[in-house]
């Protein structure tokens, strides 16, 4: 059994596409990130990023021993599960697949997730008078990380020709391009590979949970002073529905 800890977001449903494209035995635990779950000395010990996903797998193959092995950071999680169930990504004896494996996976939590979190922020919830710069500037590193993905899916159905765990961790951000105030018009091979992958039962599973718990989990504007002014104190250890 695999606890996941996740959030209705774009980087939540990563780990959930993967659990639902692999059929392993998973739990859902649904963390309120604007009352603060994520800063319990629980989630702490097991995700120090104070970010969700995260993963806890109580039946790790035996060369990790008994223990359970906690997993954070969405990149990570999707690789280890690849490994545990030796599906979605090229083995690890394929030196230059898994080379380019990493590189896509590294491209994705490195600059595709984090430009649209902040364009999310800048369109979403910013104050309206600090909103503008923030926009544009996201906006614009948001579109070209698109035409960077449109350049690489030149003569390819997926990322890494078939459909790995690549695809499943750009895919969110690029799913919600539209609500982020992008468009993919410009990116026809982008338009399409999103069709491809949305339409996948695994991914639709994924989709309904997320929609199903998302007015519990969402980010709520007027509670903004837990998610969007943090600094080091933030990670001071709380109780749950701690917020200050
Ligand atoms: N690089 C991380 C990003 C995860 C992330 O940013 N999670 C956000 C929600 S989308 C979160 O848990 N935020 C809680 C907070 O900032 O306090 C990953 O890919 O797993």
């Amino acid at each position: 059994m695999i606890d996941l800890y996740f959030s209705p977001t774009p980087n939540g449903w990563k780990a959930t596409i993967m659990l639902e494209e692999t059929g392993l035995d998973y739990r859902p635990i649904l963390m309120r990130l604007s009352e603060g779950d994520q800063f319990t000395p629980d989630f702490l010990a097991i995700s120090p990023n104070a970010k969700m996903p995260a993963i806890v797998d109580h039946s790790p193959d035996t060369a990790w021993g008994k223990e359970p092995v906690s997993v954070f950071e969405s990149g990570a999680i999707l690789l280890y599960l690849a490994d545990k169930t030796q599906k979605f990504a090229p083995p690890q004896t394929d030196l230059r697949a898994r080379k380019e494996l990493m590189e896509w996976l590294f491209w994705q939590v490195g600059n595709q997730g984090p430009m649209g979190g902040q364009l999310s922020h800048f369109r979403n919830y910013a104050p309206q008078d600090a909103r503008d710069y923030g926009f544009k500037r996201y906006l614009g590193e948001y579109d070209r990380n698109l035409g960077v993905l449109e350049n690489r899916l030149e003569g390819r159905s997926y990322i890494l020709g078939e459909y790995s765990i690549a695809d499943m961790l750009v895919f969110p951000w690029a799913f919600i391009a539209k609500p982020l105030g992008a468009s993919l018009d410009a990116f026809p091979r982008v338009r399409d590979w999103r069709a491809r992958i949305k339409e996948r039962p695994a991914v639709q599973r994924a989709i309904d949970l997320h929609k199903s718990q998302q007015n519990r989990g969402q980010h709520r504007v007027d509670n903004n002073k837990v998610l969007f002014n943090q600094s080091a104190e933030t990670l001071r250890p709380r109780s749950k529905g701690e917020t200050t």
